[in-house]
């Protein structure tokens, strides 16, 4: 027919396999040489007229070479039945293809059929005629192939077929090296819709990114699907798929992507294959720094520094240095350093002092420097810093100082105000001093009102940290605020403080407005369920329990009243109404602090269910004891728990249940007042003396309200605890004299303290709270004489009868006139003209509240010539050297 059998194409993805026809029945191999006679080979059937047709043609054994999915591309012509003579009846038009894969031939009944093949076009004798070949290319694909080799056969049932060409191929994804990565050449999987997936090894010198690179090959011998890829290790570079090293003088740093850059100002990398820049001598890098960044310097020291003072404050400016070092990261440290007096170098500022916006790392170019000390040489070190001063040495970091002094100042805010013992008209605040005095603290104001009141609000000054704010309501909230003067001015109030009251109910009574002239009534004769029977103070003066009513009922509705203890048959009981009896496993013992008349005082922790621990003084009865002295003993301890106020002694309870017998009170970390002013000679202020003596006085004016009266006042028996708080002890009848060594048995039999006694009370016993004014002026005397023994070592009878003639004793050395010229007043020979403690403690609120009326000292010729109180000779230089009052 003059067709063609053409050699074999390979085409690019395509790998072609090759093979031999090996057999053909009916089949007629012609040989032929196309135009450049090259022999070509065709297969050609064509027994169309003949009935029954059954012409095979094979090929020869055919490798896969690992294919699993061959294709098969056949070029045929096929002749148009239709066209031929003679009619068509038993001419086809298609032809068959089959395969089979077992080595050993068995047969044509073992191929597989592949698929039939028609003709898309097939030819005519026109055609041929007009030598016109209509050539036809069909590929089918075969697969999945499971062994080395197959063979075809193509079938002919009676067409006019010449087959041109057989092509067998399979397709490989071939070698590839993408992203770094290179991926062998790859046999695709046996289904056509399958994805091999492959992973790709990194070529020489680089490294994989994040995950090994992977890709896909499909059946159609592409690539696909590419995943992750690999880079250039630092040093190296990609060129046209592969790692070059970079030449000297350049760096590459990162697993990224980019090529080798040159070395950033300031840097050099003599070797090929750098990573890194190395900085030239006094550069550095921060390790922060990124790879293209620029060696850098340290800057040059701030410039223009200057400095402001404000009270005590500096606010410290300067100007950024000339040299940066080529960094944008300049900051400045300060160090505050304070000069010591006398040369004796520096010390570095402590945390109390503040730095605003901060002491080290300031982006701006000032600081404030605060709460520094007052009239005070400070040195200031300025340095800025960048990010490679660390790296530098130290000798080339360069400092700017600035000397500055600070002025005077006010104090700074107290910080905390805490609530002390609280009753149903006071209310104990405490404080501490300011952080920073900023000089010595003349006084404490104490602002408070109550609560949402505040245009009414009440101002007391005082010098202790400690103060106890009376005539209060009960049950209601108050608002207190404390600031500190110094010769600089006040400082500024502490921030708020909220206090209450205790309720107005008692354990005594309970007695409103109302009810008061019901009370009134039923005390004129009548029993309360706590008096036991009418209203009896054996011991008491008549005057005094009428006064002390009439008023205090007047001041304070709920007013209680002392109970004397001798009211009660049994006096164990008077112990258990007043005292709480405390289990003996909630104290220890830790020291023993003194001797009493009972036996030895002690201290120690007190626990009680749930409260915190606190320290206490423990008086206890030494063994051996009578039972007369036992209920002596407790005597102190029915009578002090009848009381509550921020200066008496605070009782807390009473250890009777075991021994030894206990009494329990508050500790006093001072002790006694005498021997605390002795130990402490002159180093008081004269307004921190007064609000010692404010105190007792308040004291006092409480016991005197509750129809008290103590006979044996004296600084020896007050306690001071560690705030400075006066607080009257030692409590009982005649008992207490008993146990005073200072008391004398007088004439008229009892014994006396007589250097502290009213005359009308040594005379013929007649104790009163005016007599005790008369001990308070002598109190007062002791105080301003630290602790001076009042008439020096007079003996008692010349005492009596100097009193007697009207010589009083002298103001003690720089004591202020109007605390003597109170003193005075206290010793007055007519008690009813003594100031009531009430009034004594208005007059030293006054003093207090206006310092300046302290400042005149006694006239000297109030004052005993030979006498001071450093100077403990006697005072008494006869008649001339004593005060006679009248
Ligand atoms: O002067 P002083 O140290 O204080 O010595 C006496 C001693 O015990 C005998 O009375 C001291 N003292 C008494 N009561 C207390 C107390 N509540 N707190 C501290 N010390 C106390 C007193």
């Amino acid at each position: 027919t003059g067709c063609k059998i053409k050699p074999l194409l390979l085409l690019f993805l395509s790998y072609s396999l090759f093979f031999f026809f090996s057999l053909s029945l009916g089949w007629e191999e012609i040989g032929e040489v196309d135009e450049d006679y090259a022999p070509i080979h065709t297969y050609q059937v064509c027994r169309v007229l003949e009935p029954n047709q059954n012409n095979w043609l094979h090929t020869g054994w055919t490798q896969t070479q690992g294919a699993q999915r061959v294709f098969i591309e056949l070029k045929f012509t096929l002749r148009d039945c239709s066209s031929l003579p003679g009619g068509s009846g038993t001419c086809k038009e298609t032809f068959n293809m089959y395969y089979y894969e077992k080595r050993e031939m068995a047969g044509e009944a073992r191929y597989a059929k592949i698929d039939t093949i028609a003709a898309d076009e097939s030819f005519t004798e026109l055609d041929l005629g007009d030598r016109i070949m209509k050539l036809n290319t069909e590929v089918r694909d075969l697969g999945p192939l499971t062994r080395k080799g197959f063979y075809l056969a193509f079938q002919d049932l009676g067409a006019c077929i010449a087959l041109v060409s057989v092509r067998v191929f399979y397709k490989r994804c071939p070698l590839l090296v993408r992203s770094l990565a290179r991926f062998p050449d790859t046999i695709p999987g046996s289904e056509a819709s399958q994805l091999v997936e492959v992973v790709g090894r990194c070529v020489n010198n680089s490294l994989a990114l994040d995950e090994a690179p992977r890709m896909h090959c499909s059946a159609e011998g592409e690539w696909l699907v590419p995943i992750g890829k690999c880079v250039c290790q630092p040093g190296f570079e990609e060129v046209n798929g592969t790692c070059q090293e970079c030449g000297p003088g350049f760096y590459r740093s990162l697993l990224q992507a980019g090529g080798c850059s040159k070395c950033p100002p300031h840097s050099w990398a003599r070797e090929s294959g750098a990573r890194v820049c190395s900085c030239e001598p006094a550069y550095y890098k921060n390790p922060a720094d990124p790879a293209n960044m620029a060696c850098t310097r340290p800057p040059s020291a701030p410039r223009n520094a200057i400095s402001n003072v404000n009270e005590t404050s500096v606010f410290l400016e300067w100007s950024v240095p000339v040299e940066t070092g080529g960094r944008k990261d300049v900051r400045y440290n300060i160090l505050c350093r304070r000069v010591l007096p006398e040369g004796r170098g520096l010390e570095e500022c402590g945390a109390s002092v503040r730095f605003l916006p901060r002491r080290v790392g300031v982006a701006n170019t000032s600081v404030m420097v605060a709460d520094l000390q007052s009239h005070t040489n400070y040195s200031f070190l300025l340095d800025a810093v960048n990010g490679v001063s660390l790296m530098a040495n130290d000798h080339a970091r360069q400092y700017v100082t600035l000397n500055v002094t600070t002025n005077q100042a006010a104090p700074s805010p107290v910080s905390l105000v805490r609530r002390g013992a609280s009753g149903r008209s006071s209310i104990t605040v405490s404080w501490a001093e300011p952080d920073r005095p900023n000089g010595i603290i003349l006084e404490y104001e104490t602002k408070y009102f109550e609560k949402e009141q505040e245009s009414s609000y009440t101002i007391i000054k005082s010098q202790l940290t400690e103060m106890v704010v009376e005539g209060l309501k009960p049950s209601s909230a108050y608002i207190f605020q404390v600031r500190a003067r110094t010769s600089a001015g006040y400082g500024a109030f502490s921030r708020r403080f909220e206090f209450q009251t205790s309720p107005s109910c008692d354990y005594y009574f309970c007695i409103t407005t109302q009810q008061h002239q019901l009370y009134m009534e039923s005390f004129a004769g009548c029993c309360h369920p706590y008096r036991r029977c009418g209203y009896s103070k054996a011991k008491q003066d008549p005057e005094e329990e009428k006064m002390h009513f009439h008023n205090g009922l007047i001041k304070y509705p709920g007013l209680r009243t002392y109970i004397d203890p001798l009211t009660y048959e049994d006096p164990n009981q008077a112990v258990h109404e007043f005292a709480q009896e405390i289990d003996v496993s909630s104290i220890s013992i830790e020291r023993i602090i003194g001797a009493g008349e009972f036996g030895e005082v002690c201290s120690g922790p007190l626990r009680l269910p749930g409260k915190r621990e606190f320290q206490v003084a423990i008086k206890t009865l030494k063994a051996g004891y009578s039972e007369q002295q036992r209920r002596d003993f407790l005597w102190e301890a029915s009578i002090m728990g009848q009381f509550d106020h921020p200066n008496i002694i605070h009782l807390e309870g009473v250890i009777t249940k075991s021994k030894p017998v206990m009494i329990i009170t508050e500790y006093m970390e001072n002790g006694s007042l005498d021997s605390f002013l002795k130990k402490n000679d002159g180093q008081f202020t004269v307004i921190q003396l007064v609000g010692m003596l404010r105190g007792i006085a308040s004291g006092m004016r409480y016991l005197s309200e509750m129809g008290y009266v103590h006979r044996d006042l004296a600084a020896r028996n007050i306690l001071v605890n560690s705030n400075l708080v006066c607080k009257v002890s030692d409590f009982g009848l005649s008992r207490v004299l008993e146990d005073d060594p200072e008391a004398e048995y007088t004439t008229r039999g009892g014994k006396i303290p007589i250097r502290w006694t009213a005359p009308e009370a040594i005379a013929y016993r007649k104790f009163t709270s005016a007599s005790d004014v008369w001990s308070y002026g002598i109190v007062m005397w002791e105080v301003m004489s630290y602790g001076e023994r009042p008439y020096w070592e007079m003996s008692n009878q010349d005492v009596i009868k100097a009193v007697d003639e009207s010589y009083r004793l002298p103001g003690p050395m720089d004591c202020p006139e109007a605390l003597y010229l109170l003193m005075m007043d206290c010793w007055q020979r007519e008690r009813s003209t003594r100031p009531k403690f009430d009034e004594i403690v208005g007059v030293l609120d006054k003093l207090i509240r206006n310092p300046s009326s302290l400042k005149k000292l006694v006239n000297s010729s109030h004052r005993s010539g030979g006498h001071t109180h450093n100077n403990h000779q006697s005072g008494y230089t006869g008649e001339g050297g004593w005060v006679n009052w009248e």
